[in-house]
């Protein structure tokens, strides 16, 4: 049976996500909506869809869905998410889940109560090389990881497709440094403490455009965060993340253009390319990141069909919003370090 879902924002995101639904089998967007009349109707020509609405609420008053798809900034999602769980339709929402934690618990109970499946938009986890990094991990290749670093360092205009990240008062850590803290729990586990810097370089943005955050994991790992939109390199990387593992065994570096190296202390070393393919839609540099656009949303489907819970559901979202917050308190805090209880 197909799947039939709604797309809520027509934005700069959507595309992606318009363009992963029509590869995917078993699921077709069968509405879009979005507040800006002129996004929706463009959307709707592009991607050939003929119901569309202006208004949520009216959108899932009309629609008999299976799931909904909420591509909108953050400062909608809490009214959308609820809406679809008072509708009792199955609902993505992309990232950053929620201004605050008070509003995210909220939508995560809304759609516990409901019965109502919740899945975050946290796609960097499902890029290809972050995916084989966590192979080798759990192959136990390079035994026990004791520290491990996950980097992200551009100049690249992220401003121009994206005026609103130079609006807001928080910048990098909202929006980019929480996808590299969803790795960092993906590859060394819940994390305990954290500590943070932050700074802003770049005079004509609001908020900060620089994080490092040093982490204690559950495991005994130490983690190291760091993000910048203000470091230019002879080689603009934009938008690769750089990871590095260091275990009892050995060591991996997922370097530069997809390098991945593995070294075994006794044994081999191995060096591969984990280059994330090109889908008939994307464009370099951004096919890594559209790439696991598609690898969330065919998870989500399988996990619609299957029962499970999504990786990154709405209650594992708020173990990732809980260290974004901790790291503003520990960064406003002169570094301070802030415990975790249970990782929340
Ligand atoms: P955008 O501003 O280009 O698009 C958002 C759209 O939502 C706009 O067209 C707006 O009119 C519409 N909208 C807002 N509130 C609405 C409401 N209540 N009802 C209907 N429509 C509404 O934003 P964007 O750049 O596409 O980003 C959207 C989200 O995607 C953001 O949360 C952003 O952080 C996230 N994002 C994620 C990734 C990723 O890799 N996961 C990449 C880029 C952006
Ligand atoms: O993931 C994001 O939300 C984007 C980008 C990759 C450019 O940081 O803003």
């Amino acid at each position: 049976m197909t799947l039939r879902g709604a797309l809520i924002g027509c934005g700069f995101f959507a595309r992606n996500h318009l363009h992963a639904w029509r590869q995917l089998e078993g699921a077709e967007i069968v509405a879009l909506c979005d507040a800006d009349a002129a996004r929706l109707t463009d959307a709707a020509a592009q991607f050939d869809v003929t119901r569309t609405y202006t208004s949520a609420a009216e959108l899932f008053t009309a629609e008999r869905l299976d799931f909904v798809d909420i591509a909108t900034t953050v400062a909608s999602h809490r009214a959308l998410v609820e809406m679809a769980a008072a509708a009792h339709v199955p609902v993505i929402c992309q990232k950053p889940f929620a201004a605050s934690l008070a509003d995210a618990h909220a939508m995560v109970a809304a759609c516990r109560d409901a019965r109502v499946p919740l899945m975050v938009h946290e796609n960097f986890r499902w890029q290809t090389p972050i995916q084989v990094v966590r192979e080798v991990l759990a192959a136990g290749t390079i035994g026990t990881p004791f520290w491990g670093r996950v980097s992200f360092r551009s100049a690249y205009d992220v401003f121009t497709g994206q005026p609103y990240l130079a609006e807001d008062e928080r910048f990098i850590l909202q929006d980019l440094g929480i996808h590299l803290i969803d790795i960092a729990r993906f590859l060394f586990g819940e994390v305990q403490t954290v500590s943070a810097s932050t700074r802003r370089v770049n005079p004509h943005i609001r908020g900060e455009d620089v994080a490092t955050l040093l982490m204690r994991h559950q495991g005994g790992a130490t983690s190291v965060v760091d993000c910048s939109y203000a470091t230019a390199l002879p080689q603009e990387l934009f938008p690769q993340t750089l990871v590095e593992v260091d275990g009892e065994r050995g060591t991996i570096r997922l370097g530069a253009d997809y390098t991945l190296m593995v070294h075994e202390a006794v044994g081999s070393t191995r060096t591969t390319r984990c280059e994330p393919p090109l889908q008939a839609w994307a464009q370099r540099p951004w096919h890594n990141i559209q790439d696991s656009v598609l690898n969330i949303q065919a998870h989500w489907l399988e996990c619609l069909r299957s029962g499970r819970e999504p990786q990154t559901s709405g209650a594992d979202n708020l173990r990732t919003l809980a260290l974004v917050e901790a790291a503003y308190a520990s960064a406003a805090g002169g570094q301070a370090t802030i415990a975790l209880h249970d990782g929340r």
